[in-house]
């Protein structure tokens, strides 16, 4: 799976990048380089990305992310289907043993809804992760500036892309199903009135 990057061409990226202020250590996990991209003035949401590298014998489990920037806060993913790149929720994120499981932009990622006001490049804000073994901890992540990284996410909320991917029936369900959270319903009308 793609989501899954070699732990040894991740250990080399990161050997290479400076250090971040907001790097951790918890148990067997080292979580590295979390960052967001920053929003525009109008967004209700967004995306936070770090890598987790479970240095441990053991396979451990993402659980939960919580954030006071944002009223809610999912793990998601992105899954290339056709030409379309939809994204979903999902309950959890496994850290094999020896493993580093990298969020990034258009793969796996922590999704912000309801942001409570625009993340500004060059702030940063406490993440709190939710491991099933290791327990809790919090990082700093850095907001970067908008164009950082091409965002899947974005696409996903383009409003032009919307229309066509409502078009899918499987979409339109997971949409329907998405919508039946305020939040998310908020970010929605927003997004497609803000353009
Ligand atoms: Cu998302």
């Amino acid at each position: 799976m793609k989501t899954f990057v070699g732990t040894a061409l991740t250990l080399a990226m990161l050997a290479t990048a400076p250090a971040w202020a907001g790097d951790a250590k918890l148990g067997a996990l080292e979580i590295k380089s979390a960052w967001a991209r920053a929003t525009p003035p109008k967004a209700a949401a967004g995306g936070a990305f770090l890598s987790v590298t479970n240095t441990g014998a053991a396979a451990d489990t993402l659980l939960r992310a919580s954030s006071d920037v944002a009223k809610t806060v999912e793990l998601h993913t992105h899954l290339q289907q056709g030409e379309v790149m939809r994204m979903m929720a999902v309950d959890k994120i496994e850290v094999p043993p020896g493993q580093t499981v990298a969020l990034a932009p258009g793969g796996l990622h922590i999704m912000l809804i309801g942001l409570k006001q625009p993340l500004a490049e060059g702030t940063s804000f406490p993440l709190e992760l939710t491991f099933a073994n290791a327990g809790k901890v919090t990082v700093t992540v850095d907001v970067k500036a908008i164009g950082a990284m091409n965002s899947g996410a974005a696409m996903m909320h383009d409003p032009a892309r919307h229309q066509q991917n409502m078009a899918d029936p499987a979409y339109k369900a997971m949409h329907e199903q998405h919508m039946a959270d305020p939040a998310h319903k908020a970010m929605h009308d927003q997004m497609m009135k803000g353009r």
